[in-house]
């Protein structure tokens, strides 16, 4: 008998449990599992009816993603559902914590459906570049019709026990036990003599294409607005089409065919590294489980500028009480805290001038302006007012939070925490782990990551961290490449054809070109004068180019509009830069732009796993994902890499290198993988 679901009667019902820790993934022995104990439920002359539910955190969250890369092995998911259809005994489906993808389609081969209040249920398949393939897509439409059946394939965000009442995917919502409320609704099933609905039905479908050509529109148009480039949601779409197209057991057939396509897609293997990815970046060596991080109850954030405000909306979002601490009324005033989201949150924000305020914050936050003695200070000014035990954190994006740690006298208790902008929209936290954070400093901040409803990735002091140093000579090159002939417009474009959600010089221009500018000032003494600088961008910032702020950059902005418009001076300014610098301008094809731009960046990410700055290649997609909006289903710029191959990539560098100088030296670890045919990330 299976040892992963289990039997028992109760009363006269069957209740069948599915005990597969974590998250009862619906493996192969689960599958097997399944198939033995309905069929003990419905030759049992004791049960009259059957409870279905999992054991633990929650009910199946769906197939075994790990399976996906093995050949597939019967039953089929689809096979135990449909012969669900044909058990005269009501089978039951009792939900709590995210019933997901496969697992709500199990749910909908049964019968009937509970669900605890806390319960979520989805189809998140698109997000693996897969639809639902044991007939959901076919299933959901005719329990929940199909606006809202699109909703949740096409989007693939979960949604909330009440709503899936309203949607009518659940029957009932069980308040207190959730087994003992399954039961009595399957006994009351029983006594009532409920006909069992079954959800393959009407078999000949819902409806034609046409009479639903808006609301398939509607979703289409979502589709490649919000996923674009992505083809599971479009394919989810067409599988959802069949069923308007053809009966059940036809569009279930065209399912079997197009599923397996979509699963040995580039995208879909992709897009499963991205979600192991994601979960391995929680996985920090020397931070493991047994270091507890301390409770964070109240908050505090140095600067309620730009930054700071974001940050105190992430506290007050996530439900912790937070105090503001400017230096002046007039800077607390012009704090960018959107007013009516205040009113909204104002119970959880208190304002102050005094640093002594933030004497009962559990974690404080500084995000003051990006000056290294300032911040030194602060850090001091805290350490005299900061309880013991406090976590002091810097979003610096790329000062030495070393020497900040330095300025208090308990460098254990300091770490960054980078935000990235908006910082309460953008999912990305870096985590920076200085010389000297503790264990439980840095399991704080993976730990207010999740609260903050976030991914935590992990950094090591360096100049820019991992993501921001990575990203960084991509800019570079992008810049080089007007200077060199290209147009901004050109570039752009080459990299939103990759899937990036907005060109790089776009994006600076709405960041504004002189943030980088001003660092680079600050840091001027650094510079090394055999590598090749961006005379470029410094030339557009004098010429008080900023950006979208002031009209025009890499772009021109007309009167106060947001929409970047090519400008033929920019053009003519780089071109007096190139013959300033003896740089002979050429034509430049797409294919030269976009390997300068991602190996740069490629490059530069080896170098950081190299140096020990990043733990792994694949945070560094984490964080681009989260961070910069890179496409999911490319993975990321390090699985991008080898996917081309390392050798190639390494030979476009090393051509780079000799035609570009120094910013271009291979990263050694990128030149040991291409050798002996390893790559970034397995
Ligand atoms: C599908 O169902 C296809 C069908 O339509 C068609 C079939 C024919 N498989 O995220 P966590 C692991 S496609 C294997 O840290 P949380 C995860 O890797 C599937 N493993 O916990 C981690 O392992 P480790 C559709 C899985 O509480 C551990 O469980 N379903 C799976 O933050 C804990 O996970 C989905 O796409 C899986 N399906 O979040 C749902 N799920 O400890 C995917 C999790 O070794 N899962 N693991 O690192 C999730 O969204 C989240 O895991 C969940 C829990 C919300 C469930």
């Amino acid at each position: 008998m299976s040892d992963v679901v289990g039997y028992e009667v109760r009363g006269r019902i069957a209740v069948v449990t599915i005990d597969n820790p974590p998250v009862n993934a619906l493996g192969h022995a689960v599958r097997v599992g399944l198939i033995e104990q309905i069929d003990r439920a419905v030759a049992d002359d004791a049960a009259g009816a059957i409870v279905l539910i999992g054991a633990g955190r929650t009910f199946p969250a769906g197939a075994d993603i790990r399976e996906f890369d093995q050949p597939p092995r019967d039953p089929h998911l689809l096979t135990i559902l449909d012969s669900f259809d044909a058990v005269e005994k009501p089978i039951v489906a009792a939900l709590h914590g995210t019933a997901l993808g496969g697992g709500l389609e199990l749910t909908l081969g049964c019968h009937f459906r509970v669900a605890a209040p806390g319960a979520r249920v989805g189809t998140p398949e698109v997000k693996l570049g897969i639809f639902p393939g044991a007939a959901g897509t076919q299933r959901l439409p005719r329990v929940a019709g199909l606006d809202h059946a699109l909703e949740l394939i096409v989007m693939g965000e979960p949604i909330g026990a009440a709503k899936a009442l309203d949607y009518g995917i659940v029957d009932e919502i069980i308040e207190g036990d959730l087994l003992d409320g399954a039961i009595a609704f399957a006994e009351k099933v029983l006594e009532d003599g409920t006909p069992r609905p079954i959800s393959s039905e009407p078999k000949e479908g819902i409806g034609t294409p046409e009479q639903f050509a808006e609301v398939i529109q509607k979703y289409r148009d979502l589709a490649a607005r919000r996923m674009r480039g992505q083809e599971s949601p479009l394919e989810a779409i067409e599988s959802v089409l069949d069923g308007l197209r053809m009966p059940y057991e036809q569009a279930v057939a065209a399912d079997r065919e197009r599923f397996p396509r979509c699963k040995d897609s580039d995208q879909s293997k992709a897009l499963r590294y991205a979600f192991f990815a994601e979960r391995e970046a929680a996985k920090i060596p020397g931070v493991g489980k047994e270091i507890q991080p301390r409770p964070v109850e109240t908050g505090a954030v140095i600067g309620a500028g730009t930054m700071g405000g974001g940050i105190i909306m992430c506290f007050a979002d996530s439900g912790i009480p937070v105090t503001a601490i400017e230096t002046s009324q007039e800077a607390l005033d012009r704090g960018r805290i959107d007013e009516a989201e205040m009113a909204r949150r104002v119970a959880l924000i208190s304002t102050s001038l005094d640093y002594s305020d933030v004497g009962g914050a559990d974690l404080i936050i500084e995000a003051a302006f990006e000056d290294l003695e300032l911040k030194k200070e602060i850090f001091a000014q805290l350490d005299g007012v900061a309880k013991p035990g406090a976590i002091l954190a810097t979003n610096t994006s790329y000062m030495d939070i070393n020497q900040i740690a330095a300025a208090t006298g308990r460098p254990e208790d300091v770490i960054g925490l980078h935000f990235f902008v908006p910082a309460n929209v953008m999912k990305m936290l870096e985590v920076v782990r200085t010389d000297t954070s503790s264990p439980e400093a840095v399991a704080t901040g993976m730990r207010v990551a999740r609260a903050f409803g976030k991914v935590g990735g992990l950094a090591g002091v360096s100049h820019g961290f991992v993501a921001n140093r990575s990203r960084a000579p991509l800019v570079r090159e992008a810049i080089f490449l007007v200077e060199e002939g290209a147009t901004p417009a050109q570039i752009d474009q080459v990299l939103r054809d990759f899937g990036l959600p907005m060109g790089v010089l776009a994006v600076s221009d709405l960041s504004g070109i002189d943030v980088s500018w001003r660092m680079r000032q600050s840091l001027a003494h650094l510079r090394d004068p055999e590598e090749r600088y961006v005379h470029l961008a410094d030339r557009l910032c004098e010429m008080g180019r900023f950006g979208r702020k002031t009209g025009s950059g890499w772009y021109t902005y007309g009167d106060g509009g947001s929409l970047p418009v090519p400008d033929p001076e920019v053009d003519e300014i780089a071109a007096a830069v190139a013959a300033e610098q003896g740089i002979e301008r050429r034509q430049i094809d797409d294919a030269e732009i976009l390997h300068r731009c991602l190996y740069a960046a490629v490059n530069e990410g080896a170098k950081i796993v190299e140096e020990g700055v990043a733990l792994r290649a694949s945070d560094i997609d984490i964080m681009w994902q989260y961070g910069f909006g890179f496409p999911r289903w490319r993975g990321g710029i390090m699985y991008h890499a080898d996917r081309v191959g390392l050798p190639e990539v390494l030979a476009r560098v090393e051509e780079f290198h000799a035609a570009h100088g120094k910013l271009w030296q291979p990263s050694a670890l990128l030149c040991d993988l291409a050798a002996s045919g390893g790559s970034f990330t397995g």
